[in-house]
């Protein structure tokens, strides 16, 4: 399974080139690469290690309707390892939508290439500590 799902990047990279000539404005969010600039990125990979499919933002999500970029793979319940890129604002990631469920904490620059039961496979929603809205 993971070997297949390593196979469908190369497919999926085509798409994304036509993709990333829209969002000019965003110099680093969401571009498919994890950056530390604009304050820092919150890093949600499709595989442990931090491998493969990425989704990278600068920003909070209520609930996870994105996608791994270049991919249409759904970012909901499959991310599998996590890195906080802002480096001195603590990441929370929730497993319910709106910040509900079961609560991970990732510490500014902080990372996890994998994670446990009850979180792998699991998280719905994030938030920044600086962000108003976050619990
Ligand atoms: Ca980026
Ligand atoms: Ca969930």
């Amino acid at each position: 399974m993971r070997a297949f799902k390593k196979a469908v990047i190369g497919l999926a990279g085509a798409a994304a080139l036509t993709m990333g000539m829209v969002g000019t404005a965003s110099a680093g969010s969401y571009n498919g690469v994890c950056e530390s600039s604009g304050g820092g990125e919150a890093c949600l990979y499709y595989q442990y290690d931090y491998s493969g499919w990425v989704y990278d933002t600068l920003y909070s999500k209520t609930s996870y309707t994105g996608t791994y970029y270049g991919t249409e793979t759904p970012i909901n319940d499959t991310v599998g390892a996590v890195w906080n890129r802002d480096p001195d604002t603590s990441l929370k990631l929730y497993t319910g939508a709106n910040y509900t469920g079961s609560l991970l904490v990732v510490g500014g620059g902080g990372k996890y290439n994998t994670l446990g039961t009850g979180f792998a496979n699991a998280f719905s929603s994030h938030c920044f500590t600086s962000n108003a809205g976050c619990p």
